[in-house]
């Protein structure tokens, strides 16, 4: 325990480091390359790198007389060489600047400052670099500028609320069990990754590309924030907007977007540390069959094991995991095993041998391997830094992909050590294909180039299918190679309200897929807490509910039928919207737009949602605001602008103003924005999310009032295998008005490649108030009656429902509901 000692004033560091450097005045400038510069400065040299049109790298070269060779523009991994574009650009030199011209970007080195200014091409100052220096400890800092309404997002897996201003965070990829409190500076994920909004100015995102420790400061200074990096140098990509959508854009075609996962990830997943043996897994499973829960996936943690070596099941727990996998494939339900990257020390254990023989084993510049203690006792580690390592780890898993497996849960993999530094040795030397760096280096990219490893390995071995890896460290890019969890939080209720900023910001930089443990890892949940969690958990990106050894029973049943109906009945909503949700996973493959949204990406003109980050959207359209608190049966909405309808009771309200919703404990507030259209699985009972084309999908349009348009959209897969990538898949666009007296509803696929199976197209208009009397169908083959070709409608009074059938034989089509009245 820490006593006030803790504050004794003798101890207290230096907050701002003691200048030792700058790069001093800048000299001459060279162009060693097409394309790129070199400006030469007293004591460093900066390199100036365009990326596209408008993104360029500034990097600090820290030896002034060193002549210019390629390996100057080595990055990272987490760095696609595919975006870097031939770009037109042209340095030029006045007696005090240079001006680099890109087409969208100039940027301005003062000579005798080094300060750095970026500007839009219209000449908006953007952002300014002040100052770089060095602290005696040789840290390199970079200060820039923060203005009073500046708002910092981003920055990956950190604790506290969502607006970072005022925050201070690390970057060193760590294993946190203590509570994620508001001052821990680090947790397992790092993602040097900041974005800069500032009200009615161009927004701009900045990559830190540094996989040592970096820190970010956006507190000791009111009007700067400063990063600043432990080991190498400053290598950073600065990314403008203008808008937030287009800084993630940007960033992801720098680092890579999310692959489409396969739907069964984006189920509900349910854990546990740890289900012991085979017959507790099977009756979990059964349990979810005969409740009518439905659940894709259940994970297997680390007892599963031989002894905690990774590629065994034990032989007592687990006789048969093959026909085991193949009695839950039955029932819909997959096996994710755990897999940790420390390998047992034993010599008769055959991936301890192999490593070992072929050198794949982490070690230090004398040559002894590394090793640390972890589940399985002393353990070596493989270097993931190296190509070769990583296709034999990959191979390694044909172990589990042969019993039917195709998804993978990474853990431990900050690296976690249980020793005084929490990892492993930092004076590890990686081979890093061919550049060998030290751990302290590379630290943060151990998990990440782990969990690369295993989904290029699960590819492979899968033949065509999708596979789902989970982690729990990551890196800038991580959303190339896996979702991430946000591990060990606690059954608190502070914890469900922290999870929101968190996941919001990990979608904020450049990872879309988390989400926490549902109910809480540690500790003990209750059946409030529970409820309410999964509740909003429901809607988060990844959703899965895990807890940890002796804590109390958390599957949805754990507390009696109350809470297992209201879990149900959320877990179901999920599904229902997995066509939706489905959706918007595309939209973070092709724009690296986030599944769950803070308020601030959709309305940056409401001053209300910069720091909004107790309700969240999915999509553009659904509007979610959880109960965060015991006890609790109303609680404040914002609704940004617009016309938002109450999911449950159908009420509109217009938006720009806070509601007071009732919330009883089995409802959670949660609003449609008036017009959008929502793809929806139309059989509550249907919940397998392999959306084949045999599945009924309705397309539910939630009627705006009079005078309102909107648009939507519908995208749909095989839902298991690659062949998106290839074309197939289907892409509805619709547009729709809603006037006084008649809907329009355009559709038009701007993609369709899936094979036409689905015959006829499902639509439901929800809360319109007056029956319409006609329905009309317009394709290319001209107007008719909808009835006339092939269609039906019906309308519901009471239920204030139109269910229309269309032929869904023409890439575009127009449907005109006309009524008396007006339309809502
Ligand atoms: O420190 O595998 O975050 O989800 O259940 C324990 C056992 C190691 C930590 C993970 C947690 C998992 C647990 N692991």
């Amino acid at each position: 325990m820490q006593t006030s000692e803790t504050i004794h004033p003798d101890m207290m560091e230096a907050t701002v480091p003691n200048r030792r450097w700058t790069p001093g005045r800048l000299g001459a400038a060279v162009e060693p390359q097409k394309g790129i510069y070199v400006i030469q400065a007293e004591f460093a040299q900066i390199l100036l790198q365009p990326v596209s049109d408008a993104i360029v790298r500034i990097k600090l070269l820290l030896d002034p007389g060193k002549a210019f060779d390629r390996e100057d523009l080595n990055s990272t991994i987490a760095v696609q060489q595919e975006a870097f574009v031939p770009v037109y650009s042209e340095l030029k030199e006045t007696n005090d600047v240079y001006r680099l011209f890109l087409p969208e970007l100039t940027v301005e080195l003062n000579k005798t400052t080094a300060q750095i200014d970026f500007y839009t091409q219209q000449g908006e100052l953007i952002a300014s670099q002040e100052e770089i220096y060095s602290s005696n400890r040789g840290e390199y800092v970079c200060r820039n500028r923060m203005e009073a309404e500046s708002h910092i997002y981003g920055l990956g897996e950190k604790t506290g609320f969502l607006d970072k201003k005022g925050e201070k965070y690390d970057m060193w990829n760590s294993d946190v069990f203590d509570p994620h409190v508001p001052e821990i500076e680090a947790l397992y994920v790092s993602i040097p990754f900041l974005v800069h909004f500032q009200p009615g100015k161009t927004s701009y995102g900045l990559f830190l590309d540094n996989p040592g420790r970096t820190s970010f400061d956006m507190r000791t200074q009111p009007d700067a924030y400063t990063f600043q990096v432990n080991a190498g140098t400053i290598d950073y990509y600065f990314i403008p907007g203008p808008g937030l959508p287009d800084v993630l854009r940007k960033y992801s075609g720098l680092t890579g977007t999310m692959d489409i996962p396969p739907a069964w990830a984006i189920g509900y997943h349910q854990s546990r540390y740890s289900y012991m043996n085979e017959e507790e897994v099977m009756s979990i499973a059964r349990t979810f069959k005969e409740k009518r829960i439905p659940c894709d996936v259940i994970y297997l943690d680390i007892h599963y094991m031989d002894e905690y070596r990774v590629f065994t099941f034990d032989p007592v727990r687990f006789p048969n995991p093959r026909r085991m996998i193949e009695q839950l494939q039955e029932m819909g339900i997959r096996i994710v095993p755990i897999v940790d990257p420390g390998v047992k020390k034993d010599p008769e254990y055959g991936p301890y041998q192999d490593g070992v023989q072929h050198d794949y084993f982490c070690k230090k510049l004398e040559g002894d391997l590394f090793i640390g203690d972890v589940w399985p006792g002393a353990s070596a580690f493989p270097d993931y830094t190296e190509e070769k390592v990583r296709d034999w780890w990959g191979e390694q898993h044909r172990y589990y992909t042969e019993s039917g497996i195709q998804g993978i849960w990474n853990d431990m993999n900050e690296p976690a050590v249980f020793n005084t530094t929490k990892t492993m040795d930092l004076d590890v030397v990686h081979g890093n294909d061919g550049t060998p760096k030290s751990h302290r280096e590379l630290h943060n990219l151990y998990g990440m180039l782990m969990s690369m490893a295993t989904q290029q390995g699960l590819r492979k071995q899968l033949g065509g299918e999708r596979p789902f890896v989970l982690t729990r460290a990551g890196y800038a890019g991580i959303q190339k190679y896996a979702a991430t969890w946000t591990g060990d939080n606690r059954s608190f209720w502070e914890h469900l309200a922290m999870s929101i900023p968190m996941v919001l910001n990990l979608g904020l930089s450049g990872q879309p897929f988390a989400g926490p443990d549902i109910g809480g890892f540690a500790h003990h949940t209750s059946p409030e807490l529970l409820a309410r969690w999964t509740q909003a958990g429901a809607f988060f990106p990844y959703c899965r509910n895990h807890s940890v050894l002796e804590s109390i029973r958390q599957e949805p049943w754990a507390f009696g039928e109350q809470i297992e109906d209201i879990c149900r009945t959320y877990i179901r909503l999920r599904y229902r919207f997995m066509p939706y949700l489905y959706t918007q996973f595309h939209q973070a493959h092709t724009t690296g737009m986030p599944v769950m949204r803070p308020l601030v990406l959709e309305y940056p003109d409401d001053r209300k949602v910069y720091e909004m980050c107790d309700q969240f959207l999915v999509g553009s359209d659904l509007l979610f605001a959880p109960i965060l608190r015991p006890h609790t049966e109303s609680r404040s909405v914002y609704l940004p602008a617009g016309e938002w309808i109450d999911y449950w009771t159908g009420e509109r309200y217009s938006g720009g103003q806070h509601i007071l919703a009732y919330a009883p404990i089995e409802r959670m507030p949660m609003y449609l924005k008036a017009g959008a259209l929502i793809a929806e699985l139309a059989d509550d009972e249907a919940w397998k999310p392999e959306m084949s084309a045999q599945s009924a999908i309705e397309l539910v349009v939630y009627a705006g009032s009079a005078g309102t348009t909107s648009t939507g959209q519908w995208y749909e897969d095989d839902a298991r295998t690659y062949a998106y990538e290839e074309g197939s898949y289907n892409l509805l666009d619709t547009k729709m008005s809603f006037n006084q007296g008649d809907i329009v509803l355009a559709g038009t696929y701007r993609v369709r490649k899936l094979p036409l199976l689905r015959e006829q197209l499902q639509l439901r208009i929800k809360w319109l108030a007056y029956a319409p009397e006609r329905v009309t169908l317009t394709t290319s083959d001209g107007t008719e009656e909808l009835e006339a070709l092939g269609g039906s409608w019906s309308y519901d009074a009471d239920a204030q429902e139109l269910k229309l059938q269309l032929p869904n034989t023409h890439d575009a089509f127009e449907v005109v509901v006309t009524s008396a009245g007006t339309v809502s």
